[in-house]
């Protein structure tokens, strides 16, 4: 069967290495190609196109080797094109590639849902449903809640990304790009203040934090009235806030009080990238329902609501599904993806990717007065631009640094509220030679970029 396939990218070497300009001529070409036929509303980081990836790099149609520092935002933890990812997929699509598990069932989706019911934090009895997308997990994640509890408001936070559907865009704080122009969007959604350290007065406590935004619930929705509190456990797009420990324990208690669904958003904190199976896993913090997406099965499109069996089955017969839902492929790819983490003990290398690379980002800040921030966990790691001496976002570095990153062969990605956040999202199996070099490069476009006047 290997015979019929292009040339394995098991065998790719680890390195940067440039034999063009970034992007080179043929990447030049075919991003014409693109501007020609493919809708401006979507966006582009790198106008590189990809040939093949495997591991820390991602090879471009020019011959270009980049280290990969993006994951496609925290999707291929376990490498692109995994071994055991590329043997599962190769079986099952060979075997059947679709027949609706509405339809007719098959193992593989079963096989998915018990692991997601051994890995997701809680030892009490769970169940799952399947679906295509994080947002499309998002928005069953709120079904589920509204049907189990009989209330509708749904309490999210400052910075919070959930998607891009209706209802997820409702839940999404930041406007540009996400929401501009495609409104109206859904009600009963109550956005509350985050705890965000870098940007909150100093000292307040986890549970202050968590106090502030429980208060204006109470004030304004009612407890009572409340479906869910739905928050990433360390938010992604929105720039990886870390919250301050005992924020999330504090939040988890009041829903558990309150007779509200605590629903974790591990969409993209999800399959060992921090560290742990789960971001909830670092203080104990046990959700009712836990969506994940991304990472979860190494690249194909797969998506998961997780949580109690009691509020998984408050759902009637016939109300949760979709014709991909748990495509086999996909189921495929996840069970492969999970074993890799497990037998590679890639929650162990996150932990050892963030070790590597806090320390050195730490030095970075202290000759570097433009950064104001270090912060994530694992191999989820962020660096905060401002202007030195205050902390007003630079959002123009910010993209200056990942551009001379990008033309340096590290594709690196940007986030955040006010788009002043770099972040490091490497895939787990990245070397640390590579990881090291990768890091020189983002050093030396600090020291370029981030001292020179004007910047
Ligand atoms: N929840 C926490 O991070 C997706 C968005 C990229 P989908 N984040 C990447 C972009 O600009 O569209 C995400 C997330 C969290 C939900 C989602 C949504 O997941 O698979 O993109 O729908």
């Amino acid at each position: 069967m290997t015979d019929l396939l292009v040339p394995s990218t098991a065998t790719l070497p680890q390195v940067r290495r440039l034999v063009t300009e970034v992007p080179g001529p043929r990447s030049r070409e075919l991003m014409a190609r693109r501007a020609a036929v493919v809708a401006t509303g979507v966006s582009t980081t790198l106008p590189v196109f990809v040939e093949r990836a495997t591991g820390g790099v991602v090879v471009d149609v020019d011959g270009n080797s980049l280290i990969d520092l993006g994951s496609g935002i925290a999707v291929v933890n376990v490498g692109n094109s995994a071994p055991l990812v590329v043997e599962a997929v190769q079986q099952q699509v060979a075997a059947f590639t679709h027949t609706c598990f509405m339809v007719t069932p098959y193992e593989g989706y079963v096989a998915v849902c018990e692991e997601l019911a051994r890995l997701t934090p809680g030892d009490h009895a769970k169940k799952s449903a399947l679906f295509n997308s994080g947002a499309e997990a998002v928005e069953n994640a709120v079904k589920i809640a509204r049907s189990a509890t009989g209330r509708q408001a749904v309490v999210v936070f400052d910075h919070a990304y959930h998607g891009r559907t209706n209802l997820t865009m409702a839940l999404t704080a930041k406007n540009m790009p996400y929401k501009q122009g495609f409104g109206p969007f859904a009600s009963e959604i109550y956005r509350v203040p985050m705890s965000y350290p870098y940007r909150d007065q100093p000292g307040l406590t986890g549970t202050e934090a968590a106090a502030r935004a429980l208060a204006l619930v109470e004030t304004q929705v009612g407890a009572g009235n409340v479906a869910a509190v739905l928050i990433e456990p360390i938010q992604g797009e929105g720039g990886f806030v870390v919250p301050a420990e005992g924020f999330l324990p504090a939040i988890a208690q009041w829903c558990h009080q309150a007779g509200a669904v605590f629903i974790a958003d591990e969409i993209q904190t999800g399959f060992c990238r921090t560290g742990d199976w789960f971001a909830c896993d670092a203080e104990g913090v046990v959700p009712d329902l836990v969506t994940t997406a991304k990472g979860i099965a190494g690249g194909l499109p797969l998506a998961a609501v997780t949580g109690r069996a009691e509020l998984m089955d408050a759902v009637h017969t016939g109300g949760l599904g979709g014709t991909y839902g748990g495509n086999p492929v996909a189921c495929a790819a996840a069970l492969a993806s999970i074993e890799t983490m497990r037998v590679q003990d890639l929650a162990g290398a996150a932990r050892r990717i963030g070790d590597t690379m806090l320390p050195r980002l730490r030095a970075l800040q202290e000759r570097t007065p433009a950064i104001g921030d270090v912060r994530g966990r694992g191999a989820m790691i962020a660096v905060e631009l401002v202007r030195p001496g205050t902390t007003d976002p630079d959002a123009g570095l910010a993209g200056r640094i990942a551009r001379a990153c990008h033309a340096e062969g590290v594709v690196v990605l940007t986030a955040g509220t006010y788009g002043n956040v770099l972040r490091f999202l490497p895939p787990l199996v990245i070397g640390q030679e590579l990881l090291a070099e990768a890091l020189d490069v983002v050093e030396a476009a600090f020291d370029t970029y981030a001292h020179s006047p004007g910047s």
